[in-house]
């Protein structure tokens, strides 16, 4: 399966639908994307026909606002139809603008807040280590939702309690909704930073979907708990939104859409 591909054809849909439906946060899902990919048809041990499947392993997007990405990969890993994915942001909606209690199939946690997912995986993670199951916990958060302490706190349980089942992953655009990650808050040394709470670290091109493979099936093999440190960019796939964080909540016209569909060469 070409992955590549997989992934332009996810960053199609993110522009139609949030250009369709007048949904923000475009920059912020382009972001991730290649993340999601790798996870979703790579890594996870899930069955979108058995969403429920006992022994999953588990995603929880912390940047919830990001949420669109998340539906987008379910769709198209098949989870729900494609179509389903223009219902994002209407009232009643299940495809709420961040995951709600009545999420779609396949979404895990609600989310929004920033700063919670870190904390219930751990909870989870640890739940499941207690029975003595085998289920992973990832969780994608923004470098902006590690302004949070909860991250904080979250991440010295996790080490503390060896938690090798838990995975945290940064998207690591250095923007946030209001400006540059780094002014807002000191975050580098980042890995450092993970390192000295007692995690193992990985630091990678977050859209390099082979090496984020690799991390993967790297992060399976320690005995604590791990985090990826991926640099990306935000807007990635289309030249005129690349880190231009305008997009965090600018909505493309039709003929944007079209100029993206065309650059992400499909
Ligand atoms: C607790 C909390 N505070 C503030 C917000 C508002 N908010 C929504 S998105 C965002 C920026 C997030 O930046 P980042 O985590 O870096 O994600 P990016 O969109 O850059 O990928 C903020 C502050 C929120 N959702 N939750």
């Amino acid at each position: 399966m070409n992955l590549k591909h997989t992934a332009a054809k996810i960053r199609h849909t993110l522009c139609d639908v949030s250009s369709k439906t007048k949904t923000p946060h475009l920059g912020s899902c382009l972001s991730c994307v290649d993340i999601l990919t790798s996870l979703y048809w790579q890594i996870l041990n899930i069955d979108p026909s058995n969403p429920k499947m006992a022994n999953r392993d588990y995603f929880l997007l912390g940047k919830g606002h990001a949420a669109s990405a998340l539906y987008t990969a379910l769709a198209y890993r098949g989870y729900f139809g494609v179509e389903s994915l223009y219902e994002h942001g209407q009232t009643g909606s299940q495809f709420e603008e961040h995951p709600g209690i009545n999420a779609p199939s396949g979404v895990e946690s609600v989310s929004g807040s920033l700063g919670h997912a870190l904390s219930l995986a751990t909870g989870m993670a640890l739940s499941t280590q207690l029975q003595g199951r085998d289920n992973r916990f990832y969780v994608l958060m923004g470098d902006g939702e590690l302004n949070e302490g909860t991250v904080w706190e979250a991440a010295m349980f996790a080490a503390g309690k060896q938690l090798d089942n838990l995975v945290a992953i940064v998207d690591f655009n250095k923007l946030q909704g209001t400006g540059e990650s780094c002014d807002i808050m000191h975050l580098e040394p980042l890995e450092e930073k993970w390192r000295a709470f007692g995690w193992y670290t990985i630091r990678l091109d977050g859209h390099n979907i082979e090496a984020l493979n690799a991390a993967f099936e790297e992060a399976k093999k320690q005995s604590q708990p791990v985090c990826i440190v991926a640099d990306t960019i935000k807007g990635k796939g289309v030249s005129f939104m690349e880190n231009d964080n305008n997009w965090h909540y600018r909505i493309p016209k039709a003929e944007e859409v079209e100029r993206a569909k065309e650059e992400l060469g499909l």
